[in-house]
């Protein structure tokens, strides 16, 4: 390369006025432009002037994305600044021609062109790693860092070290694992949280047991179990603390999520060598799909929220053929959203799931999200048969479950008083999926 890094400097003309006056849709472009010509986003800040006019900076690993907007104008200001050969900003200038639905005149600049600067002999500077840069093996930003998982209105943010541990984008989504000051090392997908060491157990203990208990007190143990997503391995290493299970299925998308977590988070991704477990790396939705009918006694849906590749499992579709593959009296579980997060999603699904299993067989259940916006998250617990998991539970056999555990098995957060709790909704829960 005969220069450090590219300049493209653009004038989009006759833009949307209303997008240049929406810093909201200009960041999230800004960002989008980003990430789709492969940099590793590092934090982007902007902000929106009274009374029209938008500026920003979307801050690179491989250096800036910057915007500035003359609404009344439809004229936008656009500097496109990328070293090293792994991003090629053009990339980011189609999305953002597009974006704003504009014309534009653009010039491309060499900055630090290799034919008039030299490296100072002598001078001891760290070597610049953006020719052997590989993310996945992980990185240090040294500045105070905080991961937000937000939409346009709310937000759960957690510092984290600068460790980077792993940061890799799959086919599918950008998978991260930080370390974070409150809660140990978290993985992240996209921009939401998934899940941190100290508060995983939350999720994990009661996406599965409640599921397991309420299949057992009508049917007896628990042996062949499917698991749709849950690629970090906390969903199967709760499974696995039944002794009866004699075979667990786990389809999981993105096999980046499974090696991040085995490689950081070793005590969630503890079960993988399991011989019980037949690890598919595939589709959920069309695995579930090819399934003939009554093969699982319990089926965990263990999906990110619905974007992307996870869209999918929130679908009537999806739910009539997990419907299908479940035995008779066979439990289904799927995280719900959050009422106070995603009201609509959370409703929805609560719908979709009585259309397909009926009104009185899907029981939703609370519990406390401490790293998930708003800390209400839910569960969508659907049985195939008539019988209540509340009710028809056998909480003796919870409790002699519970105390059978020991040393790291041992359950932190479900116990048999909570097993009913957790079906107990306050009033404008129950309102919300009443009316
Ligand atoms: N907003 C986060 C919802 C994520 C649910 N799945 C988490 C995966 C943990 N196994």
């Amino acid at each position: 390369m005969k220069a450090l890094g590219r300049h493209i400097l653009v004038e989009f003309l006759n833009c949307k006025a209303d997008v240049l006056n929406d810093v909201v849709q200009i960041e999230k472009a800004m960002v989008e432009a980003a990430q789709i010509a492969g940099a590793t986003v590092i934090n982007s800040t902007f902000h929106h002037f009274s009374p029209y006019g938008v500026s920003g900076v979307v801050v690179i690993q491989e250096s800036h994305l910057a915007i500035h907007t003359w609404p009344e104008y439809r004229y936008a200001a656009v500097d496109l600044f990328t070293c090293g050969d792994s991003v090629d900003p053009w990339v980011s200038f189609e999305h953002l021609k597009e974006a704003f639905g504009a014309s534009y005149s653009a010039l491309e600049m060499n900055r630090g062109s290799t034919h008039v600067i030299k490296k100072g002999d002598g001078i001891q500077v760290k070597p610049n790693d953006a020719e052997n840069y590989d993310p996945s093996k992980g990185y240090k930003i040294n500045r105070n860092v905080w991961f937000t998982d937000k939409d346009e209105n709310q937000a759960l943010s957690l510092r984290y070290t600068g460790n980077v541990l792993f940061d890799e984008v799959s086919p599918f989504q950008r998978v991260r694992v930080l370390e974070s000051y409150a809660y140990g090392k978290m993985l992240t997908i996209d921009d939401m949280v998934m899940c941190t060491e100290k508060d995983e157990f939350h999720y994990h203990e009661m996406i599965t047991h409640p599921a397991v208990q309420a299949f057992q007190a009508i049917q007896g143990p628990v042996k062949n179990a499917l698991v749709i997503g849950g690629g970090d391995g906390g969903t199967i290493r709760e499974l696995f603390k039944y002794n009866t299970l004699d075979k667990v299925t786990m389809v999981e998308i993105d096999e980046a999520v499974v090696r991040a977590c085995k490689m950081h988070l070793p005590s969630i991704a503890r079960e993988f060598s399991n011989p019980k477990l037949n690890l598919i790396i595939g589709d959920g939705i069309k695995f579930v799909a090819e399934t003939k009918s009554e093969q699982y006694d319990v089926i965990i849906v263990d999906g990110s929220d619905p974007a992307g590749p996870a869209e999918g499992l929130f679908t009537t579709e999806f739910y009539k053929n997990c419907m299908k593959a479940l035995k008779t009296n066979g439990v289904l579980i799927t995280q719900g959203e959050s009422p106070m997060f995603h009201q609509k999603t959370f409703v929805e699904l609560n719908s979709c799931l009585k259309n397909v299993f009926g009104k009185n067989s899907v029981h939703t259940m609370l519990f406390h999200a401490t790293t998930y916006p708003s800390g209400m998250w839910s569960l969508q617990l659907a049985v195939k048969g008539q019988y209540s998991p509340v009710k028809d539970v056998k909480l003796d056999q919870v409790k002699k479950f519970v105390d059978s555990l020991s040393g790291e098995k041992s359950l932190k957060y479900y116990n048999e008083d909570l097993h009913g709790a957790a079906f107990t909704l306050p009033t404008f829960v129950r309102q919300m999926l009443n009316s």
